[in-house]
């Protein structure tokens, strides 16, 4: 991940990023993950700053959290995964996606009260003494068992009545329509003008996270549905990888996908193959897929050609050409 892309998610989960440092790491320290010399800059620079919060861009395991903490004067210290959990956690708006997250958070949460265990034990010394710690670490992860396994049921409730919903759009007969691309390309904006609806955009990452399916308006009165999905990502957490994967389901059953991409954006080829890379790993047809570059009132970064398909979301440009794209392809296909 970029620096920039790093700053950007902070920033997106409300974060003000006053002072930033790249640091050179040669070995991961096996305790504290940075080694002494850098914990004693980090130190330094946190006295003069006063950050409420340290966040590492890289995924830190419990016990370099935990011993971070310590030796950073009690500091909180939060890594890449939890900025985007917060993220999704904000954002996630549907019933489903709600249970995924917190899941996806209690997963986490599980890792974390691992590592104290493990802490604890080694404090005790192996002379198999209980202290009041290890008690309230038992209870907790037995809350957070009870709470995951009830999680895990609701979602398999949810993922049943969403399957029933989808077999009946399927026996439809209706094309559908699925914009896909990387996070900020400008997805929604697009899913606006096609479909003439409001859904959120804004300069943030993962502003969507919740699909959505609408009529595409067109004067012909067409049967075509559009979905606007949640971004792509490099690097996303492990634990949000299912509830991620969940959501594009509505891309798997599409017969045409439209790859959004920022033309503006310097780093669109890189991020252009992070789309198609996860769209693969998810066995999803590519065959039915179009790309369009976006944002070609900025000036593009990336080469474009004649018969390639260029857009301005925001202004419009480009956009009653891929409105008759997308009626010619439902002309064309035969089911
Ligand atoms: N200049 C310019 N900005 C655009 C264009 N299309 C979208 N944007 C801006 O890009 C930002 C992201 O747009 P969204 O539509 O929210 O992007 P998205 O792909 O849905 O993003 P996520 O939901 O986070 O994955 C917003 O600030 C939009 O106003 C465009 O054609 N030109
Ligand atoms: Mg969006």
């Amino acid at each position: 991940m970029s620096p920039d892309e790093f700053i950007q998610l902070c920033e997106s989960s409300g974060a003000n990023c006053v002072f930033i440092c790249q640091l050179n790491l040669r070995n991961i320290n096996p305790r504290t993950y940075l080694s002494k010399g850098l914990l004693e800059y980090l130190n330094q620079v946190s006295s003069q700053i006063r950050p409420d919060i340290i966040i590492f861009s890289h995924e830190l395991q419990a016990k370099h959290q935990k011993n971070l903490v310590e030796t950073l004067k009690q500091i909180p210290i939060s890594d890449i995964n939890e900025v985007i959990l917060d993220i999704f956690a904000k954002r996630a708006q549907s019933h489903i996606g709600k249970v995924q997250v917190e899941l996806a958070q209690m997963q986490h949460l599980a890792t974390r009260l691992v590592g104290g265990w493990t802490h604890l034990e080694r404090q005790k010394g192996g002379i198999g003494l209980r202290g009041p710690g290890e008690k309230q670490l038992e209870t907790d992860r037995r809350l957070l068992k009870k709470r995951i396994t009830k999680l895990e049921q609701d979602l398999e409730a949810l993922k049943t009545h969403r399957r029933s919903t989808q077999k009946k759009r399927r026996s439809l007969p209706i094309f559908q329509v699925a914009l896909v691309g990387y996070t900020n390309a400008g997805k929604s904006t697009l899913f606006n003008q096609l479909t003439g609806q409001d859904a959120f955009t804004a300069d943030q990452l993962f502003a969507t996270l919740d699909p959505m399916v609408r009529k595409f308006k067109n004067s012909e009165n067409l049967p075509i549905c559009i979905s606007d999905t949640v971004g792509f990502m490099s690097n996303l957490p492990q634990v949000l990888m299912n509830a991620f994967h969940a959501t594009l389901d509505e891309v798997c059953d599409a017969h045409l996908i439209l790859h959004v991409i920022d033309a503006s954006d310097p780093q669109c080829k890189k991020k252009e193959k992070v789309v198609i890379q996860t769209l693969k790993s998810l066995d999803i047809n590519l065959d039915n897929m179009l790309t369009v570059y976006n944002k070609i009132d900025v000036e593009p970064t990336t080469f474009i050609s004649e018969d390639t398909i260029c857009i301005s979301a925001k202004e419009g440009t480009g956009l009653s050409s891929l409105k008759t794209i997308i009626t010619d392809c439902f002309k064309q296909y035969t089911p």
